[in-house]
């Protein structure tokens, strides 16, 4: 038993050891030449969002115990969103190298593949250079934006040194050491970003907020997506006013025009146009999305679309491919269906799978009404 005596001298102790840690946590934001390596550690900590960042402690205390990437932190951090990016992908990789590079570091954003049409325009209407491809990113530091499966990311992201993740995913995540993780539910991870620029109290320019703007209205199909939150709505307005936006909604159909400019697409093309690829109870899913303003174009290729999923299934030995041809006037989905066994797809989604598809009236997201049923179905 410890007596109380005894007690009060350990919690005393303790308190002192307390301060101690407090006091160098201030001192080390202090020196100008120290404050930009370990800033943004420090500021999160004291900032009112802590619980939304839960970063890493041992960031804080770095005279007793060096952290091991103090003498990194200067190094370029590779900023990237997904493989076969879309417009979030990019343009949220863009506006947060661009915040890093405010705060003091040395940040670029870069991609995983070939952008698409639609992020083609919105780089193109606000002057804005396609990000460099990525090869790999072992030995690199990374941030990653708008993913965190590694079966989504860069080559060799296995030996990179992760940074932080910004995402509006789930989260199917783990690390080894302790790192900045931001996530948060909403309908892009642009808007995240947009928000970080606000929290940091640094000014957005005006072609980083259209890029920001356009990537929201793209994952949140224009709003209408259920993944669309208060936070998209005000956050769009906000940079729709910095990008000199007057209409958000006709920008918005006009980048969906030109991301779904189907007659010009090959079959292939379509089948990989938007996809990901995922494992559900060791049966791999490639789950592909198709925007489109009018789907009479891409449903009157029905069969060639199915030929060339169905090579695609063989190629990649996978379990099902399923392309979702998402109809943003009708606000409905038709899923094409390619499958070892249609029957798990039938129970997730309580319909019969006829001539190779579903109509699936007011499924817009992926992430929120594909994937989730099927993989409660198939675990
Ligand atoms: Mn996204």
């Amino acid at each position: 038993m410890v007596d109380t005596k005894e007690f009060a001298q350990i919690q005393k102790k303790r308190d002192r050891e307390k301060a101690m840690r407090m006091r160098r946590t201030t001192e080390i934001a202090e020196p100008p030449d120290r404050r930009r390596s370990i800033m943004h550690f420090v500021f999160i900590k004291q900032n009112k969002y802590f619980k939304v960042y839960n970063p890493s402690c041992s960031n804080l205390n770095p005279i007793k115990t060096p952290h091991p990437d103090l003498s990194r932190v200067m190094q370029m951090i590779h900023v990237f969103g997904h493989r076969n990016p879309d417009t979030d992908a990019i343009c949220s990789a863009i506006g947060y190298a661009y915040l890093l590079r405010q705060k003091g570091k040395e940040a670029k954003a870069f991609r995983l593949g070939e952008i698409n049409a639609e992020t083609k325009l919105v780089l193109e209407r606000f002057g804005v250079e396609v990000p460099e491809m990525l090869e790999s990113a072992a030995g690199k530091d990374v941030w990653l934006m708008d993913h965190n499966e590694f079966e989504q990311s860069a080559d060799g992201i296995e030996e990179a040194n992760i940074v932080g993740v910004i995402d509006h995913h789930k989260i199917k995540f783990s690390y080894d050491k302790p790192i900045t993780y931001i996530a948060l539910p909403w309908g892009s991870s642009s808007t995240i970003v947009a928000k970080l620029f606000e929290i940091e109290g640094i000014e957005i320019p005006r072609d980083i907020a259209g890029c920001l703007l356009s990537a929201i209205l793209s994952d949140t199909v224009i709003f209408k997506s259920p993944t669309t939150t208060d936070v998209d709505r005000e956050m769009a307005e906000k940079l729709a006013r910095i990008a000199g936006i007057d209409d958000l909604k006709a920008w918005g159909i006009e980048l969906f025009k030109a991301k779904s400019k189907i007659r010009e697409k090959s079959a292939r093309e379509i089948v990989l146009n938007d996809y990901k690829v995922y494992d559900f109870a060791d049966k791999k899913f490639l789950i592909n999305q198709v925007e489109v303003i009018d789907d009479s174009d891409v449903l009157a290729r029905k069969e060639e679309i199915l030929e060339e999923m169905r090579k695609v299934k063989e190629e990649q030995g996978l379990f099902a491919v399923l392309t979702m041809v998402t109809d943003i006037m009708k606000e409905g989905t038709t899923l094409l269906v390619v499958a070892d066994d249609v029957s798990p797809i039938e129970r997730a989604f309580g319909k019969k799978v006829e001539e190779n598809a579903i109509w699936l009236p007011g499924v817009m997201s992926r992430k929120k009404q594909i994937v989730p049923p099927l993989e409660k179905t198939l675990q």
